[in-house]
């Protein structure tokens, strides 16, 4: 099987989940990272300058074999299903699994507004009113499923895309790339600062930033 998983060239958790996933689970592919006009191109063709089709002109957009799959949440799976990290058999696992990749996704689009906004300043209002209200209060979501018991990681005692999601979502949203939101936006939740550590200190995990990231990443220590 040849795998080609197309994004920008950023960690942006929506490309994260399936790079890493295969990563860890030692499976070969092709981490195709496409420039910004190479994206803008696509969007207007539906594909990239070699002929790979975008489906829906968005990415991340995986290949395998030749043939493209586009949104998140399918990637994710695939990729974590061949990896070991989502369950082929146990459904009820892999739904708890979804939510989470799901919630992501709706956290997301909560900074959409933003991310588009041109005026400086209307964007420093949108931003905190965020980070003190609708931003903080999902994520305070996310924290509450981990109150029951001192856990390790999101689902069923293991490492799952569940918990690649959230470290990269947080590590986007505290990254400072984001202006506005606070570095020490995950201060209060110290269940979802235990899983993102447990990923950041995950053999594999260093292993691709060290490979991958910019090279003056500082590894986290919110502790
Ligand atoms: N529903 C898609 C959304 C992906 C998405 O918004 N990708 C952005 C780049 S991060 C994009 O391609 N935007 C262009 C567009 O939506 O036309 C998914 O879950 O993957």
């Amino acid at each position: 099987m040849k795998i080609k998983l197309i994004y920008l060239n950023i960690p942006f958790w929506r490309a994260e989940i399936g790079r890493i996933a295969l990563y860890i689970g030692n499976i070969d592919f092709e981490d195709v990272r496409i420039s910004r006009d190479e994206f803008l191109r696509s969007r207007k063709t539906g594909e990239l300058d070699d002929g790979t089709v975008i489906p829906f002109r968005q990415i991340p957009c995986l290949n395998i074999d030749g043939k493209s799959i586009n949104q998140t949440g399918g990637i994710s799976r695939f990729c974590g299903k061949i990896s070991g990290l989502y369950p082929i058999e146990n459904a009820v696992d892999a739904a708890l699994i979804d939510q989470i990749i799901d919630m992501a996704t709706d956290i997301t689009v909560l900074l959409g507004p933003s991310l588009k906004e041109k005026n400086e300043e209307t964007k420093k209002i949108m931003r905190e009113k965020l980070a003190r209200g609708a931003l903080v209060r999902k994520i305070s979501y996310l924290e509450e499923l981990l109150e029951e018991g001192k856990r390790d990681w999101f689902v069923n005692q293991k490492i799952s895309i569940a918990d690649l999601a959230i470290w990269r979502l947080i590590g986007w949203l505290t990254s400072g790339m984001i202006d506005y939101l606070p570095s020490d936006l995950v201060a209060p939740f110290p269940n979802l600062k235990r899983i993102f550590l447990n990923v950041e200190r995950h053999p594999k995990v260093i292993e691709w930033i060290k490979m991958t990231y910019p090279e003056d990443y500082i590894f986290s220590d919110i502790d």
